[in-house]
């Protein structure tokens, strides 16, 4: 049996004061101990997010971070650095540093692993644009993001990881994928990981949801076989976000 994982994606949003004055509102509506609860906040406010959140059953994440060391790679944030502050959790490959800021499927595999190295949880991000959902070529795209993705990626690992399908015509649009379209595609991702490492493996990694996740919409999919919890953006950033937290 999977354990949920509900991650808040904040994106751009909250100055530091701000994540405190919003962990301290949310601290008691997320406490369950049925599910892993993750916010994932703005680099510059990682250390105040994981003092705010101490004693919580709130897991800080970071929402990006580069792939090498160290190095002349002005304004980027090496893992070791996200790994000596206490950051468990790192969204890689969401689909807007895919679209803002160039990331590509390999770019992402190299994350990855270097996540790995350093025992930081990689939230692999996947997902189709509109145009290749109307050609019918969803599931061979996302097969293709997988399969780069977990390139390198020992079965240990790919047990520990957790891939977010994001469809990118659901993401901050109000448009959520139904709950059919999700679950078709994360059995989809749970084949293709059984194909590259085992069915034990697939039967491990947890695939989460994201696209306009609120309150009304999470428990159904939630309660899909192969979909064990969300990647919530605008929602995770109110008091609904307990709501969904909460979904049963
Ligand atoms: C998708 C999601 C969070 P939202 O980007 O990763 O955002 O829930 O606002 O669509």
């Amino acid at each position: 049996m999977r354990r949920k994982i509900i991650a808040g994606n904040w994106k751009m949003n909250k100055t530091p004061s701000e994540t405190v004055t919003l962990i301290n509102e949310l601290k008691p509506l997320v406490a369950t101990e049925e599910a892993d609860v993750i916010f994932c906040v703005p680099a510059i406010s990682l250390t105040t997010a994981i003092e705010a959140a101490k004693g919580t059953n709130i897991n800080i994440g970071a929402e990006n971070m580069h792939y090498e060391e160290n190095g002349a790679y002005t304004g980027e944030i090496a893992p070791g650095m996200l790994d000596d502050i206490g950051v468990k959790y790192v969204i890689i490959g969401h689909s807007e540093r895919r679209e803002y800021f160039g990331e590509t499927d390999e770019t992402v595999n190299k994350k990855v692993l270097k996540a790995f190295e350093h025992g930081i949880t990689p939230i692999i991000c996947c997902g189709e644009s509109l145009t290749q959902r109307e050609q019918g070529v969803t599931i061979d795209f996302i097969r293709q993001q997988i399969k780069i993705a977990f390139l390198g990626v020992n079965a240990d690992q790919a047990k520990a990881a957790v891939i977010a399908y994001e469809p990118i015509w659901a993401i901050g649009t109000g448009k959520v994928a139904t709950t059919e379209q999700a679950q078709e595609v994360c059995k989809a991702i749970r084949d293709c990981i059984a194909e590259i490492y085992d069915t034990a493996t697939a039967a491990n990694i947890r695939i989460q949801y994201g696209g306009s996740v609120t309150a009304a919409s999470a428990a159904e999919l939630f309660s899909q076989p192969d979909i064990d919890g969300g990647l919530v953006g605008g929602a995770s950033l109110k008091p609904d976000f307990g709501k969904i937290v909460n979904y049963k």
